[in-house]
């Protein structure tokens, strides 16, 4: 199983049709080829509650875990809980991972030293590199709150270096022995630096905006903002200020296209290895992200901006072409990717977005 785990990207993926202008060929790719499930929402909207769920199979309520901290082996009645990987380990399976799984350090150096987390550790990576200055002075000032173009090349990028240590894994994964796979991307996470190319794909001119309403958090009850207020991320009023909206929409979409195509060289690497046939990849990303709406950029908010996720399933054993939607305008549950491409969603988008602003 190759599990690939996205971090902070919301819906403005091709297939899940958040932003029209979103190029995401190879996540495209992986969805005609298996299942999307178009109405996925993280259990929470944060890095470290969301992964602590999901890689324990427990809510937020019940481990008790809503933020950065802590590592939830601290917790005590997670200390011995069985998470996905070992749940995998304990049935055979070699257990890797790369990049961010877990919530950024965690776990700390000595729980990686024994390897009960996962069998083998690879680059940990980060969100480098960085310019010798930020390109943009947000309010707060926070060194990741950042947008504009670099590195020279993609190379350059930790999640290129993640990816390629993947890839280098692939070659040599036993095939008497089933493997589980974690890859971990940061990017489109700030600060949302890509190469030229990536930004090339999104002409400013051209570019559509996410529809916001004014006054669309008029009538939202206080305590609905204290979750997120005081976090770094600059407000849309401060974007629209310093013409600084459109840049990180722009920027942002680049990274969405950038990690897209670290997913199509871990899928290119599945393929060359042999070992497409028999593998079942699954995509997830940790929450969303506003970029605009609800007056405000980042998580940590419970509308669906923040909460929708990404989520596909393929490989043997999964329905292929095929998308699970949820949502009320969807009239089954399950459709072949065709038929449910023609469901209305976001029909404000076009409408806005032809009135630039
Ligand atoms: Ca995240």
């Amino acid at each position: 199983m190759l599990f690939i785990a996205v971090d902070d990207l919301n819906d403005w993926v091709g297939c899940f049709g958040g932003h029209p202008q979103a190029r995401t060929p190879h996540m495209d790719r992986l969805a005609r080829g298996g299942t999307a499930f178009l109405n996925a929402h993280c259990q929470s909207p944060l890095c470290n509650p969301s992964r602590t769920s999901l890689l324990t199979g427990l809510r937020p309520s019940t481990t008790g875990i809503y933020a950065l901290e802590p590592w939830f082996r601290t917790v005590e009645p997670l200390r011995a809980w069985v998470t996905l990987p070992q749940y995998f380990a304990a049935r055979g399976y070699r257990t890797l991972t790369t990049g961010k799984i877990h919530h950024d350090a965690y776990p700390p150096p000595e729980g990686r030293r024994d390897n009960t987390e996962f069998g083998v550790w690879g680059l940990f990576g980060g969100h480098g590199p960085f310019p010798t200055r930020t390109f943009v002075e947000t309010p707060a000032r926070h060194r990741l709150v950042d947008w504009g173009i670099f590195p020279e090349r993609d190379e350059q990028q930790d999640d290129w270096k993640v990816a390629d240590w993947a890839i280098g894994r692939m070659a040599s994964l036993s095939r008497d022995k089933p493997f589980f796979l974690c890859v971990g991307l940061r990017k489109p996470h700030v600060p949302c630096y890509a190469p030229r190319k990536w930004f090339d794909l999104y002409p400013e001119e051209e570019l559509m905006l996410p529809p916001v309403k004014a006054g669309d958090r008029d009538d939202t009850p206080r305590f609905s903002w204290y979750l997120h207020w005081r976090l770094p991320e600059p407000r849309l009023a401060w974007l629209q200020a310093h013409d600084q909206w459109r840049p990180l929409v722009r920027a942002y979409l680049a990274c969405v296209s950038f990690t897209d195509s670290q997913v199509g060289r871990l899928l290119d690497a599945l393929e060359s290895n042999g070992l497409a046939d028999d593998t079942i990849v699954v995509l997830w990303g940790d929450n969303g992200w506003h970029i605009g709406e609800k007056g405000m950029t980042g998580k940590t908010t419970l509308w669906e901006r923040s909460t929708r996720v990404p989520l596909i399933f393929a490989g043997p054993g999964v329905a292929a072409a095929a998308v699970a939607d949820s949502r009320p305008n969807c009239s089954t549950s399950t459709r072949r990717w065709s038929s449910c491409a023609a469901c209305p969603r976001e029909p404000t988008w076009r409408a806005t977005a032809s009135s630039r602003s």
